[in-house]
């Protein structure tokens, strides 16, 4: 029986709004565990990595780089203790990244980032200041130097990148640069999810693979939660079938649910969509 691992992590300190910290409850309400039971997984849910409350904070105002490294280095440590199972991280805000896929790599690994963003800005490039439009540079070794000291752990040519509608200036140049996949949503209409989820198996042929999904990918339709929607994003079927095509491979070793805010969405619609993605990596099949 296979074993999955779920830790979450409840921060917002990254993202320009509040309320992502309270991603790990809604997933975790939305049966999330149950649901990978069901299926017949042996599941073990590790609680949350400790975080700072941006309350407790003494500056008011971000970027918290300091207590952000603090919190994904404690979850690169918890995710490399583990052996054997397949960790579930629960954001809390995308910059948490940094530390799932430092934590999980062991070794060459291929990133699939699924995002409206590429994430991929520098403290130069970036017109928020928002860290968590910045953790995918960093895994690629660019940005503020106390993080890539601490995090830099992929090749840019080991990352793909599906369901791009929305890049700053700055990251635009800096993935042509870096040699990024990016497969923005005009790809995805264009040649359509199966092509682009075979293709990025191929391209990343022979590694094991980590996908980060950000709630923002979903169309705002379908996952109103979340802090920055932008309009023209995945649908159900497209988001669904490249998790199934995914999961068919077997090489996805590890995932992260992450940007889901439930202050901003209706009924917990963005947690259970972002569950039922997971169970479709997870295996889950229509018939
Ligand atoms: N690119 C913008 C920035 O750097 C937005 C990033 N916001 C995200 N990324 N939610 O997934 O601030
Ligand atoms: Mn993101
Ligand atoms: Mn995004
Ligand atoms: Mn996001």
């Amino acid at each position: 029986m296979e074993r999955v691992a779920v830790l979450g992590l409840p921060m917002d300190l990254g993202a320009g709004r509040r309320g992502v910290d309270m991603g790990p409850s809604a997933l975790r309400y939305a049966r999330l565990l149950e649901e990978l039971e069901a299926l017949g997984l042996a599941v073990e849910d590790l609680g949350d990595v400790r975080v700072p409350l941006a309350e407790t904070l003494r500056k008011r105002k971000g970027p918290y780089l300091e207590e952000i490294r603090q919190a994904a280095l404690e979850l690169r440590d918890r995710l490399r203790g583990l052996e054997g199972v397949f960790p579930i991280v629960l954001g809390g805000d995308h910059s948490l990244s940094m530390g799932s896929v430092s934590g999980v790599a062991r070794g060459r690994i291929g990133v699939i980032w699924v995002d409206a963003h590429a994430d991929f800005n520098t403290p130069e490039t970036s017109p928020s200041g928002n860290i968590h439009g910045m953790p995918l540079a960093v895994l690629c070794g660019l940005g503020h130097p106390r993080l890539t000291e601490a995090f830099q752990a992929v090749d840019p040519k080991d990352v793909v990148l599906i369901g791009v509608r929305s890049l700053d200036p700055g990251e635009k140049r800096l993935l042509k640069e870096m040699g990024v996949r990016v497969y923005t949503m005009h790809e995805v209409d264009r040649l359509g999810m199966a092509r682009i989820a075979e293709e990025t198996l191929a391209y990343l042929e022979g590694l094991p693979l980590h996908v980060s999904l950000d709630a923002d990918v979903l169309d705002p339709a379908l996952a109103p939660g979340v802090g920055t929607p932008v309009p023209g994003g995945l649908t159900y079927r497209e988001a669904h079938l490249l998790m199934e095509v995914l999961a068919h491979s077997g090489r996805v070793q590890s995932l992260d649910l992450v940007e889901v805010n439930p202050i901003l969405d209706e009924k917990n619609r963005t947690a259970e969509m972002m569950v039922g993605l997971a169970l479709s990596l997870l295996g889950k099949r229509i018939l």
